[in-house]
């Protein structure tokens, strides 16, 4: 037991609790029309409740007698005749299922419009099973809230991952794959449960080999990848590099409005479709920290967008466009472009010329990932055009997977943030979810937090992000709790004290970790290119453009219309009045928003300096508090897992005092304000 069965462990249960589930677990009944996605179904119900229950599951095709598990579509109704009220099924979109327990013969139904609304069905009642729910008076119809819910991969194809905290990559070593095709698989697995059906499994920044990947060379390995992901109802996706035309077609110029560049890609892309009939299309980053894009050419970004969007229409492919376009090679003595007014700058005046399969990929902040930073303007603020929400699973700027950074009560927090897009009532989630534009297509994305550590993510609490993610992407009004207790239930089992402290811990951590490092919302003051540990003017004198102008009398940046960058002035009136005003802007954004003195005093009663050595202190105590929970724990968790993650709170701990001693530090001396508490500053 070292993590990599993760929250799929399926671990056996007590004789009581087998007793309870009995009279349900004897036999299968599986739909008349098989698929590899019925079929994974099955394996999985039988893999899970053989580990859990010890019971080898029988198998049939007609539903009789009792103690049944009743696999079905809507093709299948008869089946299940006069069980199942068919206005329910009418409300199944085609991922949703319903699952309806039939007291009178021990047996439950899961009802998918299609196989795949099967295969989350049948998660959904491992999952009861996993955390010991009752399985009585079932009768619930569930969709998913986002049609794209996806991941992407920041792997590169010598093994490497960007940003990757967690061993090398999954798909990829010595520039060609792998082919641990059995792992990949498992992968699968996880992702299919937590709720995702979409994988982009290259990095955005596409190097000379990645950009083959889309040549005969690669493809066919591609296939393989896709038809393990489609047997778990995930779609293919790749990243592709803008300049391919150039460096793969010979051509001189990859012009989006140039005949033979717009050929190129049309040929391009029926290649692939040949390999894979279903790939679901490709992610670009263009024009954004060199990468080439349409801006060599004079062209804007729906010309390129819409160029490779045409050559997709055909297969019905879609083109994530990101919007991280920014000017990374900005002197700092020229502060007046600010860099998180860039991507709204971009993308906001083309809010109706993109193509309909093209989805603008959106960053859930305008800077890139910290601990806290305003949610970007442009969600909410492009009525015409498809969007996705882009998270970090992967912690960057939260601690690297060594450090304990729950994100769901961030994500949470994002996704109910509301735009009063169309007016109060209108927040991130219901904007991503279509809900109120008619997108053709939209969702949630996020950069993995996985690769091939044994346990997948580095520190095994962080499966959780991986697993909350999905479940988030699934259904944004679940709660932190909620998620959390599931996963804890479903990784290390029901014992109350397990799930009480390791669910306290996750739910917390987030605040811990943004207790000790950069505070109040200015973000940053990490070490330059790795972005690791504090360094609090480590990226202040560079090109960037992410800066805290921290001087003897203050700290933040003005992004006020009235005297600043203007970048309030992006988010619709409600929410720009509300930043604008320093007395209405929310103090853990203060710093984000306003450039005050370190005297200035907070809604909550103390100065900003006071709140930054207070904050800093309390974080550290947080973080040993973490590890002397964690420590209570020894015993109730498998050794290899409990080892390795304290382990890593040792480290948290001591870096946490590094962190707390480096800020403190710098601002006593740029301040000359002492601590009210005369703690020691060194
Ligand atoms: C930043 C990362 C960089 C990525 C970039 C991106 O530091 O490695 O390439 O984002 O999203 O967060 O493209």
């Amino acid at each position: 037991e070292n993590g990599y069965e993760s929250w799929l462990a399926y671990l056996p249960k007590s004789e009581v609790t087998k007793s309870n589930y009995k009279p349900f677990l004897k036999n299968i009944v599986l739909p008349k029309k098989d698929s590899v996605v019925v079929n994974s179904s099955k394996e999985e119900l039988l893999r899970g409740i053989s580990s859990m229950f010890q019971v080898e599951l029988t198998i049939s095709t007609v539903f009789e007698g009792t103690s049944n598990i009743v696999l079905a579509t809507a093709d299948d109704l008869e089946q299940v005749d006069g069980l199942i009220d068919t206005d329910k099924v009418a409300q199944l979109n085609s991922e949703g299922y319903l699952m309806k327990s039939v007291p009178e013969s021990d047996s439950i139904i899961i009802l998918g419009k299609t196989d795949k609304g099967i295969l989350y069905g049948t998660f959904h009642l491992l999952r009861l099973l996993q955390t010991e729910s009752s399985l009585q008076n079932i009768d619930i119809v569930e969709n998913p809230r986002n049609q794209i819910r996806m991941l992407n991969e920041w792997d590169n194809m010598d093994g490497s991952v960007e940003r990757g905290y967690s061993g090398n990559s999954l798909f990829f070593e010595d520039n060609r794959f792998v082919r641990d095709w059995d792992r990949i698989k498992d992968y699968a697995r996880m992702l299919s449960s937590s709720g995702l059906n979409a994988v982009a499994f290259n990095n955005v920044n596409v190097h000379e080999v990645e950009s083959k990947l889309i040549t005969p060379e690669f493809l066919p390995d591609v296939a393989k990848v896709a038809d393990i992901f489609r047997a778990y109802g995930i779609k293919t996706y790749l990243s592709i590099n803008y300049a391919s035309p150039i460096e793969l077609g010979g051509l001189d110029t990859a012009d989006p409005l140039d005949e033979n560049v717009r050929n190129w890609w049309k040929e391009k892309v029926k290649e692939i479709y040949e390999y894979i009939p279903d790939f679901g299309g490709v992610v670009v980053k263009a024009d954004s920290e060199h990468r080439p894009g349409p801006f060599t050419y004079g062209r804007n970004h729906a010309d390129g967008s819409n160029m490779l969007a045409e050559a997709f229409e055909p297969f019905g492919g879609i083109v994530f466009w990101r919007c991280f376009v920014y000017n990374c090679l900005q002197d700092w003595r020229d502060r007046s472009t600010d860099r998180a007014r860039a991507a709204y700058d971009h993308f906001k005046p083309l809010d109706g010329e993109f193509n309909d399969n093209v989805v603008l990929q959106i960053k859930n902040g305008p800077m890139d990932f910290q601990v806290r930073e305003g949610v970007s303007p442009l969600f909410g603020a492009m009525p015409k055009t498809n969007q996705v929400l882009e998270f970090q699973v992967a912690q960057e700027y939260t601690g690297q997977q060594r450090h304990l950074c729950y994100l769901i009560p961030q994500w949470k927090e994002i996704l109910d943030f509301d735009t009063y897009a169309q007016g109060e009532g209108t927040p991130i989630k219901s904007v991503v979810d279509g809900s109120k534009f008619p997108y053709t297509y939209c969702g949630i994305t996020a950069v993995s937090n996985s690769g091939n550590d044994e346990n997948w993510t580095g520190h095994t609490l962080a499966q959780a992000n991986l697993y909350g993610y999905g479940r988030l992407t699934w259904n944004p009004e679940l709660s932190s709790e909620e998620i959390t207790d599931e996963w804890v239930k479903m990784t290390f089992g029901t014992d109350p004290v397990v799930v009480k402290e390791v669910s306290e811990m996750l739910l917390g951590s987030w605040r811990t970790y943004e207790n000790y490092t950069s505070p109040l919302g200015v973000g940053w003051m990490v070490n330059p290119n790795h972005h690791y540990g504090p360094n609090v003017d480590g990226y202040e004198y560079d090109r960037w453009g992410t800066y805290h102008f921290a001087d003897w009398k203050g700290i933040g940046v003005d992004r006020t219309v009235a005297t600043g960058t203007g970048y309030a002035g992006q988010y619709f009136p409600e929410n720009a009045e509300m930043y604008e005003n320093v007395d209405t802007c929310p103090d853990e954004l203060l710093l984000f928003f306003h450039h005050v003195p370190y005297t200035h005093k907070l809604k909550s009663g103390k100065t900003v300096i006071q709140h930054i050595y207070d904050t800093h202190f309390e974080g550290v105590e947080e973080a040993e508090e973490l590890k002397s929970r964690w420590s209570s724990l020894e015993g109730k968790i498998p050794p290899m897992i409990f080892q390795g993650v304290l382990e890593r709170f040792e480290h948290q701990v001591e870096h946490s005092k590094e962190w707390r001693d480096i800020i403190n530090t710098y601002f006593y001396r740029k301040s000359g304000i002492a601590d009210e508490k005369n703690r020691k500053i060194y």
